[in-house]
C-alpha cells in the first residue's frame, strides 16, 4: 500500500481547464483508468482518469478550479501491484504524465494526420460531401446518437451526430453552413475518418475553405480537433470534433456514472439537471438532449422529483419548490382532426432556454412610452438623402434604440453586468444581441461594440447579420457575447410585452409599434409619435427605481438625440 499523487496527464495544447464535475468521493475504491473529475475547456470536456486502483484518500480540487498538465486532483492509496497496476511505472505516471501519452485522456495522433486527412468534395451543384474528420487513431466508432435531420438547416461546426469508442465520445460538427440534404449514417453503424457521411446544400465552406478548398475544408487533424482549439482565425474553416469522456472505462458504468455526449452534459449543466439521475434512451443507456429536456419537465410538473429535492412532499417543503401538477395530457383527436408537427432544432433549444430564464429569473417589466416624433422625422429624412445619394443603407428605428440603449447602459452599469454567485460581472463592452425573427426560429445575433458605431454603420451590419440569421448562416462567434438585448416587434405591430431575459444577462429591451397619440403639453394635446418601450429586468441585480430611472433616461434620449453626446 502506497500513497500515489494522481496527477492531470497530458491534455495537449490546453492550458488551463476549469474542474466542472467530481465523479468520486473520498473514501470511494477506485479502479485504475477510473474517471475521477471531468474538466473542460471551450473546445472539449475530458475525464480525468485515476492513473491507480486504490481507495481514495484525498480529493485536491473542487468544481471551479483551475486545473492543468501535472496538477495534482487527487491522493491514492495504491492497492497491491498486479492487475490493477497502470501500464506506466507509478514513478513515471506520477511525475511525468506526458511521457504516458497513450494512457493519456486523449490520444495525440502524428501531427501527419493532417496530411491522410480528407478532402471535403464540393460538388458543382452547390452540394457538399460531408466526410468524417480525422478521428485519431479510432476506428469502427458506434455512431450512437443522430444530432440533426435532413431539412435542418445546419450552422459550420454545427454537431451532425455523435460517435464513440471505448476511449471517447465525439460530436462530428459540419464543416460548413448549409441545408442538410443527406444523412448516410444511423445510429448502430460504424464509420471511420473519411467516410461520407451526409450531404450539405448551399453549403458556404468558411473563407479559408474557399480559397484552397481540398486542404480547408478537411477537417482538423485529431491532435488539433482533441485537445487543442484550433487558433481563432482557424475555427471557421477547420470545424474540429469535440471530444469527452477519454477514458471511459467499464469501471465507469459499474459505478453508474451518467453516458452522455459533451453537448447533453453541458445542456444538462445548463439547466442544472443532475446527470446521474436521468434515465438514458440511447443506445447502451446513453443519455440524449431529449432525456435531460424529458426530465426537466418531469421536475417541472412535480411528477419527477431530484434526489437533491428529497422525497418529502412539495407541501412539506415550504413552498420552497415549484410544487405544480402535472402538465395536461388530452387527446385532441377526439375533438377533431390534428396533426402532429415535430419542432425544429433550434425551436427545442431556445424553448429550452427560454423556460430557465423564466423560471430561474425573478423578473420584473416596467412599460413606458417614448416621444420619438423628432427622431423619425430625423430618420425619414436620412433615408431620403440616402435614397437620392444611393447609398444603400437604411435606418430603422432599432439603429436608434441600440445606441441609445449603449448611452443608457452606461450610465447605469448594472444593466450591463452579469451575476455569477455572489458577484456581479460588469462588462467594459456593449454588445448589443437583438432578436432576429427567422423561419427556422428566433435568433438572437449580437451587434458588437455598438458604443463605438455611428448609426450607418449600426444600421448596415444589423441588415447583415439579420440576412444571415434567416438564411441560418449566423456563426457561434456572431450569436454569443452580448451584455444587453433589444427585441424589436416594431416593423409587425402591437402594443407593450414581456420578453424574456436572456441569460445570463440581466435586462432586456422589448420595443413595440409606435403610433400618434395625443399628448397633453401642459396647455394642450398635441399629435406625437410614441413608442412603447417594455424593459424586464433581472430583480436581484437592479430593482424597480433603476428600472424606472433607465426607461425616464432612455426616453430623454430618444426624445432628444443630441442627449446622446452629453
Ligand atoms: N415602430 C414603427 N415602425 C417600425 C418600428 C417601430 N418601433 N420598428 C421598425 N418599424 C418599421 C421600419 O421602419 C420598417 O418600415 P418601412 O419598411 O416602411 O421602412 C418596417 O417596420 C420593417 O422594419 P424591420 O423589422 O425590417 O427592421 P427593424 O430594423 O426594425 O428590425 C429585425 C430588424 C431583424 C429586428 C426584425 O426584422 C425582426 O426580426 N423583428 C422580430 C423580433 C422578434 O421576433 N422579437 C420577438 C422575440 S420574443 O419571441
Amino acid at each position: 500500500m502506497a500513497l500515489v499523487n494522481i496527477q492531470v496527464p497530458d491534455i495537449g495544447d490546453f492550458d488551463e481547464v476549469g474542474v466542472i464535475e467530481l465523479l468520486v468521493k473520498v473514501g470511494d475504491t477506485v479502479q485504475a483508468e477510473q474517471s475521477l473529475i471531468t474538466v473542460e475547456s471551450d473546445k472539449a470536456s475530458m475525464e480525468i482518469p485515476s492513473s491507480h486502483a486504490g481507495v481514495l484518500k484525498e480529493l485536491k480540487v473542487a468544481l471551479g478550479d483551475k486545473v492543468k498538465q501535472g496538477s495534482v486532483i487527487a491522493v491514492v492509496e495504491a492497492a497491491d501491484t498486479g492487475n490493477s497496476e497502470p501500464k506506466a511505472a507509478p514513478a513515471q505516471a506520477a511525475q511525468a504524465p506526458a511521457a504516458s501519452k497513450s494512457e493519456a485522456p486523449v490520444a495525440a495522433p502524428a501531427a501527419s494526420a493532417a496530411a491522410t486527412a480528407p478532402a471535403q468534395a464540393a460538388a458543382p451543384s452547390g452540394l457538399l460531401e460531408v466526410r468524417v474528420p480525422d478521428i485519431g487513431d479510432f476506428k469502427d466508432v458506434a455512431v450512437i446518437e443522430i444530432l440533426a435531420k435532413v431539412g435542418d438547416a445546419v450552422q459550420l461546426e454545427q454537431s451532425l451526430f455523435t460517435v464513440e469508442s471505448d476511449k471517447a465520445s465525439m460530436e462530428i460538427p459540419s464543416p460548413a453552413a448549409g441545408v442538410l440534404k443527406e444523412l448516410k449514417v444511423k445510429v448502430g453503424d460504424k464509420i471511420n475518418i473519411g467516410d461520407f457521411v451526409a450531404v450539405l446544400e448551399g453549403a458556404a465552406p468558411a473563407s479559408a475553405a474557399a480559397a484552397t478548398p481540398a486542404q480547408a475544408a478537411a477537417p482538423a487533424p485529431a491532435a488539433q480537433a482533441a485537445v487543442a482549439p484550433a487558433p481563432v482565425g482557424a475555427q471557421a474553416s477547420v470545424p474540429a470534433p469535440v471530444l469527452a469522456a477519454a477514458a471511459h472505462q467499464p469501471g465507469a458504468a459499474v459505478l453508474g456514472l451518467p453516458h452522455a455526449s459533451p453537448s447533453v452534459r453541458k445542456f444538462a449543466r445548463e439547466l442544472g439537471v443532475p446527470l446521474a439521475e436521468v434515465k438514458g434512451s440511447g443506445a447502451k443507456g446513453r443519455i440524449t438532449q431529449e432525456d435531460v429536456q424529458n426530465f426537466t419537465r418531469a421536475v417541472m410538473a412535480g411528477s419527477q422529483r431530484t434526489q437533491a429535492q428529497g422525497a418529502a412532499p412539495v407541501a412539506a417543503s415550504g413552498g420552497g419548490e415549484l410544487g405544480l401538477i402535472a402538465w395536461p395530457k388530452v387527446d385532441f383527436s377526439k375533438f377533431g382532426p390534428i396533426e402532429r408537427k415535430e419542432m425544429g432544432r433550434i425551436k427545442k433549444i431556445s424553448g429550452a432556454n427560454l423556460l430557465r430564464n423564466a423560471v430561474m429569473i425573478p423578473a420584473v417589466t416596467n412599460h413606458d412610452d417614448a416621444d420619438i416624433t423628432e427622431l423619425e422625422a430625423f430618420r425619414v429624412q436620412l433615408n431620403k438623402e440616402a435614397e437620392k445619394s444611393k447609398s444603400g443603407v437604411k435606418v430603422t428605428m432599432l439603429a436608434f434604440l441600440i445606441k441609445a440603449c449603449v448611452a443608457a447602459l452606461k450610465k447605469f452599469p448594472d444593466f450591463n453586468s452579469s451575476l455569477d454567485g455572489d458577484a456581479l460581472v460588469m462588462k467594459n463592452f456593449w454588445h448589443i444581441g437583438f432578436a432576429a425573427d427567422t423561419p427556422n426560429g428566433l435568433m438572437v445575433p449580437v451587434l458588437k461594440d455598438a458604443d463605438k458605431k455611428g448609426i450607418f454603420q449600426i444600421s448596415q451590419e444589423m441588415g447583415e447579420l439579420a440576412k444571415k440569421a434567416r438564411e441560418g448562416k449566423l456563426s457561434p462567434a456572431e450569436m454569443s457575447g452580448a451584455s444587453f438585448t433589444i427585441s424589436s416587434l416594431g416593423g409587425i405591430g402591437g402594443r407593450y410585452f414581456t420578453p424574456i431575459i436572456n441569460a445570463p444577462e440581466v435586462a432586456i429591451l422589448g420595443v413595440c409599434k409606435s403610433q400618434m397619440e395625443p399628448v397633453w403639453n401642459g396647455s394642450a394635446f398635441q399629435p406625437r409619435l410614441m413608442l412603447p418601450l417594455s424593459l424586464t429586468w433581472d430583480h436581484r441585480v437592479i430593482d424597480g427605481a433603476s428600472a424606472a430611472r433607465f426607461n425616464v433616461y432612455l426616453g430623454e434620449i430618444l426624445g432628444d438625440f443630441r442627449r446622446v453626446l452629453l
